[in-house]
């Protein structure tokens, strides 16, 4: 396997990361004597055979069984294949309800807005408003916008809790794609009705049939996708603004040594917008110079960090495997943390230093950590109160402690649909044409979507670099979301110049005419909706079929690592588009549950996955992929060469 990370040898800090800042930190650690995940993982050796194959069962407690060919019933008779099933579904269910927690938290927030309960939070965004209440079928026309707002709060308060009317979010799909789903029956019902059906029959002595419970893992995986996640996005757009192309940079270098370095991690952006908007407040600026410092640093890490990056700028110090790195820096003050993907060891690695971890959200709180309440009705100035207390945490620092590498890159972000619509077309033609166009006469080859985190079991980053290089070369778009995107980010490859150097001669055409990267970020993890929604919008222009499947397009994880990333190669899958994984799902003790997943799937929706472990030959795959399509498409064919003669100047 490329890039594996083999235990059974010393591991060189360069084995685990590959950007030049985490290496020089990973040694640093090593110096400090400071545990880290990747030391953990070290510890963890032999990991079990069971789990990973996905045949241990402990969802009664007769058991927990494993799976063999000697024993290949569970107490119950469950065989490897209902149990595998069940524990591919429960890790759909646990990455939807995630993404849709996400979702909800900001709907009740929009609702708030709208009543005029928050007074530091405003539509910021009118257009996106009635944009999107539109889709519901909401009169925008001489209503204000609270007016429009509360109404289409409701709407997606409704998709949560909808009991017998599936997603009306689904409709935003080409209508085939929405037959699709009506006769494979998953269209998703209310998100959190999905939510509960799974957990009821993945408990013991429910639903048995592998088949039954993986088709329920794409009907919930679409609650996902169409449903909490799109909600999420949208709402942002909202409150806090569509993304537009903006600059900023990434990596650790972006921690400054004379001022109070303050890091946000996590996913959800109420609490970060309002520190991103209070954190050059005068009172703020004037409060750290009396403390000593320059001023102060916001910094994101993981989606957290996209979310501030993609509508303010503020620049991120890395992705998840650079979490207790930032820290190990000993120049962060105060990491803010909200939900998913935030390390348990978080205060275990900053008794090193003087970082204070504060978990900012009630449904989040680590041992060691800070809690802070913060006060959503007054949120300017909470967020206030809270870099205040990190200033004064400033004085804590120890500069013998501190080493900050300079590494960081200069990056653009900002890609939501509007974006690209507005930047191919401009603002009287905004449109997908002119993409839409250069698929078809072959400038760009086609789309892939490279998406998720980092894992400790490969080296960081390098399956994306490798592959994203790849892709542009050979004319292929790169649309990212998450942890990967930052991963180019921080290669430097997220600017329009890379387009100049790397990208093929046909991408690279479109990209110095529009002034973008050959590689877009499009946002966090839950913005990976906004791909499926540049997918629709390339269907509606036409010219490529009438369906998201069979467009030349393709999903990538690399290195994913959660489950949400397991609901997302769901929804991608069920929406039509095949997906790649660079490491695979814990389903290999199941011949049928694999066979499904990697080959019936595909019958039923166009789409399927499969797992490729080196970067060159998913590249090969992609494309090979992308090309098939093409050919179906009747794209393909060369145009035949034609002298004119005097009628066919005449019609010109
Ligand atoms: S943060 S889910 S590590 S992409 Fe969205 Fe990154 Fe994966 Fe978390």
């Amino acid at each position: 396997m490329a890039n594996e990370i083999n235990k059974t040898v010393p591991i060189k800090p360069e084995s685990r990361m590959s950007d030049p800042a985490s290496i020089e930190v990973l040694k640093k650690a090593e110096r400090e004597c400071v545990e880290t995940c990747f030391s953990r993982y070290d510890t963890q050796k032999n990991q079990c055979k069971f789990g990973t194959s996905g045949v241990c069962c402990k969802i009664c407690h007769m058991g927990p069984c494993r799976i063999t060919p000697k024993s290949p019933l569970g107490i119950c008779g469950a065989n490897a294949d209902t149990i595998a099933a069940r524990n591919y579904l429960r890790e759909v269910v646990s990455g939807t309800a995630a993404h849709s927690d996400h979702g909800r938290h900001l709907a009740l927030l929009l609702k708030k807005v709208a009543e005029g309960k928050e007074k530091d939070y405003k539509i910021k965004d009118d257009a996106a408003l009635r944009r999107y209440a539109k889709y519901y079928d909401i009169k925008t026309e001489n209503r204000g916008s609270d007016q429009v707002a509360l109404e289409l709060a409701d709407c997606f308060i409704r998709e949560f809790s909808s009991q017998e009317e599936p997603l009306r979010t689904l409709q935003l799909a080409p209508e085939k794609r929405q037959k699709i789903w009506k006769n494979t029956k998953v269209e998703p019902l209310g998100i959190d009705r999905m939510v509960v059906e799974s957990m009821h029959r993945t408990h013991m002595g429910v639903d048995h049939d592998y088949k039954n419970i993986l088709r329920q893992a794409f009907r919930t995986s679409l609650a996902d996708g169409w449903g909490g996640a799109r909600i999420a996005s949208m709402v942002s757009d909202i409150l806090f603004e569509t993304p537009s192309p903006i600059r900023s940079s990434a990596n650790l270098g972006v921690l400054q040594a004379d001022t109070v370095n303050i890091i946000v991690h996590g996913h959800e952006p109420s609490l970060s917008e309002m520190l991103a908007a209070s954190v050059n407040d005068p009172e703020i600026v004037a409060y750290a110079k009396k403390a000593g410092a320059k001023g102060v640093t916001l910094a994101g890490l993981c989606c957290t960090a996209n979310e501030i990056l993609m509508r303010r700028g503020i620049p991120v110090a890395g992705n998840f495997l650079q979490q207790e790195l930032a820290i190990i820096t000993g120049a962060v003050e105060m990491m803010i943390v909200d939900v998913q993907c935030v390390m348990p060891s978080l205060p275990e690695v900053a008794k090193h230093y003087h970082t204070e971890i504060v978990a900012a959200t009630d449904i989040a709180r680590t041992i060691g950590a800070t809690y802070f309440d913060f006060d959503e009705d007054n949120a300017y100035e909470s967020a206030k109160n809270l870099i205040r207390k990190a200033i004064d945490n400033y004085s804590r620092r120890d500069p013998a402690k501190v080493a900050i590498p300079r590494y960081k890159n200069p990056l653009v972000a900002g890609f939501s649909v509007e974006a690209i619509r507005y930047m191919l077309g401009g603002t009287f033609r905004a449109s997908f044409r002119p993409l839409n166009d250069a698929i078809i006469q072959g400038r760009i080859r086609g789309v892939a979507g490279i998406v998720g985190c980092n894992n400790v079991k490969s080296t960081s980053d390098v399956y994306t670099n490798v592959l994203a290089a790849e892709l542009i070369k050979n004319n292929i778009l790169v649309l990212q979301t998450g942890c990967s995107a930052q991963c180019s980010g921080k290669a430097g490859c997220l600017t329009p110049e890379t387009a100049l150097e790397f990208a093929g001669k046909g991408l690279r055409e479109v990209c110095e005419t529009v002034g973008m990267p050959p590689m877009l970020h499009m946002g966090s993890c839950v913005d990976n909706v906004r791909i499926l929604e540049a997918a629709s919008e390339i269907v509606k222009e036409g010219g490529l079929g009438d369906d998201i499947g069979g467009l030349p397009a393709v999903g990538i994880a690399p290195e994913w690592m959660s489950e949400k990333a397991v609901a997302i190669g769901c929804y991608f899958v069920a929406s039509g588009i095949d997906v790649v994984l660079g490491l695979p799902f814990y389903i290999s003790g199941s011949e049928n549950v694999t066979n499904y997943l990697e080959q019936e799937a595909r019958e039923m929706f166009g789409g399927a996955f499969i797992t490729i472990e080196d970067p060159i030959e998913a590249a090969k795959w992609v494309m090979k992929t992308i090309e098939d399509a093409r050919d179906k498409l009747g794209i393909n064919k060369k145009t035949e060469r034609k002298l004119l003669d005097m009628k066919d100047r005449r019609a010109i």
